[in-house]
Order: C-alpha cells, then sequence, then structure tokens
C-alpha cells in the first residue's frame, strides 16, 4: 500500500506590464530537448531514433515501422508491385494479454497492422515483427477504402490543376493561376454513379492578399478526380456569375493586422511552477499525475488514445481500473446545402482522413501553457516509410482559479469555518487541422476521480460564395435565415458536427454492466401529501444492446451508469462511473438518406456493446466512400447480451452550426464536453484530506518591472 501522495503544487500568477502595440512577447520555439534547462521530469525527451517499446501499448516505433517495412518488401503477394500504406500501425495484443502485463514483464509480441491498397483493392496485413513474417492478410469485402494518404490529396490537387478547363474557368473570373489553392474535399457516397473506384472532389480558392484563402471560395467549381487513374472525370461549372469574396480583412494572422483591438490590453498571465510540474511521463507513454495513471499515445486516425485509466484510491492505495480504452472513434459533418458543389459534403474524419495525421503541432504559450510536456507522433507515410509528427500532443496541470470543493459555516457559534480547496487538474490535448477546421481535444483528469472530455471547434468556416452583399438585398426571410451571410459576398454554410467516443470502461474490472435511471414523474395519491407530484429516480439495468440505445430527451431524462455488480462499496452499492452528457445536439437527416446510413452510428446519443476487438471505429474499417455496411449501428443490430459483460460504452457528442458575423474570419472556439464521474466508486470524496493552499507554500516573486495599471 503506497502512501497518501500530499500534493503540494506551487502555482503563481504572474503579472507583467505590457503596454506597447505589438505586446513585447517573444515567443520562444520549444525545440526538442530544450527541457532539459529546467526539468528533470522531461530530461527524457525520447531520441525516436534509437526509441524501443517499453508497454504492450506503445505505437510501433521508428525501428519497427521500418522493419514491419522491410518484411512487406519482400512479402511475395505484395512485393511485385508495392502497394500504398494507408495505415500502418501497432496491432494491439489481445486485452487479456494487456491485463495480465505488469511493469517489468516482458511486453508481448509486436505486431503491425497494415491497411494497404493495391489495384483499387484494400489489404488487411498482420505482420509479426519478432516472427519476421506477414501473419494474416485477408482482402476486405467490405464497401469502402482506407483513409486517403497525404499523397493521394497532393496528387488530386496536382490533377486538377492541369486540367484545361480550369484555367479557361478561373480566368474568366479574373483569377490568376498563380494565386490559385485548391483542396480535396472527401465525396461521401451517393450510389452506384460513384462506386468502383476511389474518388475525391476538388475545390479551388483565391489567395489573392489574404493567407485565408478558404474565405475567397471560387464558388461551383467542382472537379471529381480519380485517384487511381489520376484523371479528372467530370468537371463542373456553374457559379461564374458569383463573385469571388474579396480578400480584406480576411487575413488571421498576426503579422497581418494593421490596429490593435480596441479594448483595454490584458497583462501577461502565466502559470509559475516553482517546483516543476508534478506529473510524470515514463517510458514516453505512461502519465502519473496525482492519483491517476493512464497510457497515452498518438494515433494517426483517432488523435490521441487514452488506455487503462487507472485512478489509485485514496483510502487503501489499491490502484483501480476505471476506463481499458478512449478515443474519438468517428466524426459526421454534413452541410445542408444541396447544390452540386455541396452536397456531397458529409465528412467523416476519423476514418477518411485521419485525426492524428492532420495533428499540428501545438504552439507553446498558446495552444498549451508553460510547462507543458510534449509527445511526438511517431506515424507511417504512403510509401511505409517512418516519419515524426513532432509535439502533436501537450500534457499539463491546470489551473483555472476554480474551486474544487469549499464551504463555510459562519451562524453556528462554536462551529465557524471556512474551507476550500483549489481545483488542479492534468489536461491531455491534441489539435487536428482538418482542411478549414481546427479540432482541438482535451482529456482532462480531475483528483476527484472525474474525466472530462472536451472538444473544441476553431479554424475556418467552409464558406459558399453569394451574389449578395448584404441581407437586405436578399430575396426574401427563408434566404436569411438557411444561409447566413457572414461577410460581403459570403455565406456560413449551415453545418453539423457529430463526434463519437469509443469509450471501452472497465470499472473495477472488465465485467460491467449500464443502469439507465429513469427520472420519472410520480403523482401522489388525493390527502396524501400538499404536494401534487415528485420526481423519482427508476433504475434498469440494460440486458441487451438494444436497452441501451439512448435518444437524449430534456422531458425523459435519464442517468446513465456503468456499473461492476460483482464489485461492492462497503454500504453494498456496486461501484460505477456514470456517464454525464454536455450540450450536444442530434442529426435530423432521414434516417435512410445516405450520409445518415454512412454515420448510423449517430442515430443515437449512447449506444453500448459488448466488447470486440474488430469493432472499433463507428464508421467501419474502411470508411471512405464506404456504404454504411460496417457501422456501430450494424453491428449492434445482433441486439447482444451486455449484462455484466466486457462493454463499450459509445457516446455521441453534437454541435448544429449556423454561422453568424463572428465566425469569420476565423472562428472564435466552441467547445462542448461530457463527463465521465465516479458514483459509489469512492467510499467518500476522495479529496477529503487533501491539503488547502497557503501563502506559505509559494516562494516570494516580484514582478520585474513596476507593476501598476495606470487606468
Ligand atoms: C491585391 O490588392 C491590390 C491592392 O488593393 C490589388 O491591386 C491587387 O489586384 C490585389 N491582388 C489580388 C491577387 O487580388
Ligand atoms: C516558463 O517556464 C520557465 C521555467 O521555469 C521559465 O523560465 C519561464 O519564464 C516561463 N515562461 C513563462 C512565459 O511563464
Ligand atoms: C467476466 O465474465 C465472464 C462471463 O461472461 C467470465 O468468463 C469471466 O471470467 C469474467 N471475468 C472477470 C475478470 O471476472
Ligand atoms: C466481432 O465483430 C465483427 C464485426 O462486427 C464480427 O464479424 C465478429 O463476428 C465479432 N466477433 C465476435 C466474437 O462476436
Ligand atoms: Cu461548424
Amino acid at each position: 500500500m503506497e502512501k497518501l501522495t500530499i500534493l503540494l503544487i506551487s502555482l503563481l500568477l504572474i503579472f507583467i506590464v505590457s503596454r506597447s502595440w505589438p505586446p513585447l512577447i517573444t515567443f520562444k520555439l520549444k525545440l526538442k530537448g530544450s527541457f532539459e534547462q529546467h526539468n528533470f521530469w522531461f530530461k527524457s525527451k525520447i531520441d525516436h531514433f534509437s526509441e524501443i517499446p517499453h508497454h504492450p501499448l506503445d505505437p510501433l516505433t521508428i525501428e519497427e515501422i521500418k522493419r514491419a517495412r522491410a518484411i512487406l518488401f519482400s512479402y511475395r503477394p505484395l512485393s511485385s508491385t508495392f502497394p500504398s500504406i494507408h495505415s500502418l500501425t501497432l496491432e494491439e495484443p489481445y486485452k487479456s494479454q494487456v491485463l495480465g502485463w505488469k511493469n517489468g514483464d516482458p511486453i508481448p509480441p509486436r505486431k503491425a497492422f497494415v491497411i494497404a491498397l493495391l489495384n483499387g483493392k484494400s489489404h488487411l496485413v498482420t505482420v509479426d515483427l519478432g516472427l519476421g513474417r506477414v501473419t494474416r492478410h485477408e482482402i476486405s469485402s467490405s464497401s469502402g477504402y482506407p483513409m486517403l494518404t497525404l499523397d493521394d490529396i497532393s496528387k488530386a490537387v496536382e490533377v486538377a490543376l492541369l486540367y484545361p478547363e480550369l484555367a479557361e474557368s478561373i480566368a474568366a473570373r479574373g483569377v490568376a493561376l498563380s494565386e490559385l489553392v485548391c483542396i480535396s474535399p472527401s465525396v461521401g457516397w451517393y450510389g452506384p454513379n460513384e462506386e468502383g473506384r476511389r474518388i475525391v472532389k476538388v475545390q479551388c480558392f483565391s489567395s489573392g492578399n489574404t493567407s485565408n484563402f478558404y474565405m475567397r471560395p471560387i464558388e461551383g467549381l467542382i472537379l471529381t478526380v480519380d485517384l487511381d487513374k489520376r484523371e479528372v472525370v467530370k468537371f463542373s461549372d456553374t457559379g461564374r456569375a458569383i463573385p469571388v469574396p474579396r480578400a480584406v480583412n480576411t487575413d488571421y494572422r498576426y503579422s497581418a493586422q494593421e490596429k490593435p483591438p480596441e479594448m483595454r490590453q490584458l497583462n501577461p498571465i502565466s502559470l509559475v511552477q516553482p517546483n516543476g510540474p508534478s506529473f510524470s511521463v515514463e517510458g514516453g507513454h505512461v502519465v502519473k499525475w496525482a492519483n491517476w495513471e493512464f497510457h497515452l499515445r498518438p494515433d494517426p486516425r483517432a488523435g490521441m488514445v487514452i488506455s487503462r485509466a487507472t485512478v489509485r484510491d485514496s483510502e487503501t492505495g489499491e490502484l483501480r481500473s476505471v476506463m481499458y480504452k478512449g478515443f474519438a472513434s468517428e466524426f459526421f459533418v454534413p452541410y445542408m446545402d444541396l447544390d452540386e458543389g455541396w452536397y456531397f459534403k458529409t465528412y467523416m474524419d476519423v476514418g477518411e482522413f485521419g485525426l492524428g495525421a492532420l495533428a499540428s503541432s501545438l504552439v507553446p504559450l498558446n495552444d498549451c501553457p508553460n510547462y507543458s510536456y510534449y509527445m511526438d507522433g511517431v506515424f507511417a507515410a504512403s510509401d511505409g516509410g517512418p516519419y515524426i509528427q513532432p509535439n502533436v500532443i501537450c500534457i499539463f496541470e491546470r489551473y483555472a482559479g476554480d474551486v474544487s470543493w469549499r464551504h463555510s459555516e459562519t451562524l453556528i457559534p462554536g462551529l465557524e469555518a471556512r474551507e476550500a480547496r483549489r481545483k488542479v487538474t492534468l489536461v491531455a490535448r491534441m489539435a487536428a487541422t482538418v482542411g478549414n477546421y481546427d479540432y482541438t481535444f482535451d482529456w482532462e483528469f480531475q483528483t476527484d476521480g472525474l474525466i472530462q472530455v472536451k472538444v473544441g471547434l476553431s479554424g475556418m468556416l467552409m464558406v459558399k460564395g453569394s451574389p449578395y452583399e448584404n441581407v437586405q438585398t436578399m430575396p426574401n426571410q427563408e434566404e436569411i435565415s438557411s444561409t447566413p451571410l457572414v461577410s460581403e459576398n459570403v455565406i456560413g454554410v449551415v453545418h453539423d458536427h457529430f463526434v463519437t467516443f469509443h469509450l471501452d470502461m472497465d470499472i473495477d474490472g472488465p465485467n460491467n454492466s449500464f443502469a439507465k435511471v429513469d427520472l420519472v414523474k410520480e403523482e401522489t395519491l388525493p390527502g396524501e401529501s400538499p404536494r401534487k407530484s415528485y420526481l423519482k429516480p427508476k433504475r434498469h439495468i440494460a440486458k441487451t444492446e438494444n436497452d441501451a440505445k439512448i435518444k437524449l430527451d430534456l422531458y425523459k431524462p435519464s442517468e446513465f451508469y456503468l456499473i461492476n455488480p460483482s464489485r461492492r462499496s462497503r454500504l453494498g452499492n456496486p461501484t460505477g462511473y456514470k456517464l454525464v452528457p454536455g450540450g450536444t445536439a442530434a442529426s435530423l437527416l432521414d434516417a435512410l438518406d445516405p450520409p445518415q446510413i454512412r454515420s448510423a452510428f449517430t442515430n443515437n446519443q449512447i449506444w453500448v456493446t459488448p466488447y470486440n476487438r474488430s469493432e472499433q471505429w463507428a464508421g467501419g474499417l474502411l470508411t471512405y466512400q464506404s456504404k454504411g455496411d460496417d457501422t456501430l449501428a450494424v453491428w449492434s443490430e445482433r441486439n447482444r447480451p451486455i449484462e455484466n459483460k466486457d462493454i463499450v460504452l459509445w457516446y455521441t457528442m453534437g454541435f448544429h452550426h449556423i454561422p453568424c458575423q463572428e465566425d469569420f474570419p476565423i472562428m472564435p472556439t466552441v467547445t462542448s464536453s461530457f463527463d465521465l464521474k465516479p458514483a459509489n466508486f469512492f467510499e467518500r470524496n476522495p479529496i477529503l484530506r487533501i491539503p488547502p493552499a497557503f501563502e506559505h507554500d509559494f516562494p516570494v516573486c516580484r514582478p520585474s518591472s513596476e507593476n501598476k495599471n495606470k487606468y
């Protein structure tokens, strides 16, 4: 039994005056290895070229990716024409192997799972790195194709740019070839015409006088490109009458701003941790902080994967399982416009592009606070070779000035008390830039056992060129409300965002049940009470998958628990965690609409399935142009038993996005979140005994310049 770890985090806010424009802040980019000067926790920032795996779930190293590639190269069925590699990642060992593994044990055999494309066929290949050979090879029979590679995207744009009619069309619109920027949105799936070949649609913008070309669409110009034949198969040019919106005020870069904003300027603010952060990252991926331990890895598809999240019981010191694995499994982002250039925009970014593949290096001091630990992604390119995506995840402690619990007693003589405890948390963060949009993901761990998962939306709107400069010239009210004008000649097209999380909860072990507690209105009998009605919770344990397909409804509220029926608290309650949905939205598309069929995993906000190793990706393993034959909704039709079994919880967070002028030219971040909150998991408040903060915990800190706000 370990002793209670006392958290003594010394935090201090410093304020230094800075009044000039631009503010005198110099951004020192933290290059790899530069942590050493001030922080021993971060001394071992990884040298990826000599890295070896330490944990069964550690991602493939550079050496392992090279070895997997070499083995594939000498594997006959694929070596005559080397396929393009769309995914080459760790094939996770069986869950039982991972659960049975203890620190110090040899790690289970290392394997790579490869999705390769050859002559239009998707090959699913397991490469055993220890045995040095391919141990499984099958050709997928499901409808979709693998994630696009960065190579696919650049080739598609290249092919489009060489198309003669494109040059003619943009010249007619007064756009020079030199300022043309094209992107390749995924096509969705809309029936037989588009089957049997991999296609993307290419659309273009003008980057004239702005870096924010997204705000200058060349409307109605769409080239459909066959990715494998490398040819334009359809050219559609309908919007010549629509002007390319002007560049003025579209730039978002600091260097391009001509004047400061009209507001009181903020003094610098930063967190100071004189004794260093309180977390450690061991072996590159195991994060230990306060009562939490978990494994964290970047993944080209899911972005960030949290595994084996365990929390130490503050009473007994026991390290207890909460979640085996959690990650963003799929996205669905349908746009609500039927034009030729728009109807197909119904993105499934996780399976079509990959969040990790598109994760950008985080910006120190701005994306993540000082004292962040940065983790790199080591991924495979389309030729199977490794590359490093630096600083894609940051881990940091957050003190946002919040209170974790408090009480004051002032009226009862002799019992006066004023007790408050600060809330310090640990955050793991990633930001994925999926074309125009930027998604941030936070997994935030609290000492009271709560995990909050938060998604933030920022970046650029996907906008549409419009003939209108002002709503007063639009023909009618319907048009004004359904096509929001966000700038002159710029419409922010209405759309939704859905993010579906795979949450393999293992509350005190794998065998759990899902309990839905309905809050129902009870009416009193005549004369029973002065009250007419009251609310009563009624608990139902889900027997099969159908009992756990949940559509949220404010007037039929329920609470949702994962419980371990065979582990009881001192009072006999099963230990549990509660899923607490946050602000969310449901898809209003018809269930038989092709995009909704493909994204049928958004038909319910909550699903529970029995654990199945191959059911990871809610929109199917091969998502690109899929018809929806391999989704969570299809798996779940089997209505399998889920009571007291190893189960997986799926939660979908949703946003309806009706753009407004503030979303132009770049959107202030909008967030939503959900909580995984202990419920009868601990015997009592697990942070009852944490100490308050005292003045003497902090070093004396003097501002380096005179600190007087002169307003
Ligand atoms: C950029 O702005 C200048 C000055 O307003 C204008 O003359 C020029 O045509 C613009 N260039 C493009 C590519 O829009
Ligand atoms: C970041 O932390 C380092 C290490 O103590 C410190 O020297 C530096 O001043 C901090 N920067 C900011 C902006 O707080
Ligand atoms: C979980 O339940 C299954 C039966 O559904 C049983 O075989 C297995 O031993 C249980 N596992 C644990 C860890 O209790
Ligand atoms: C696991 O899921 C896959 C895909 O839904 C299915 O084909 C397979 O039969 C499942 N395995 C088990 C043991 O249920
Ligand atoms: Cu949006």
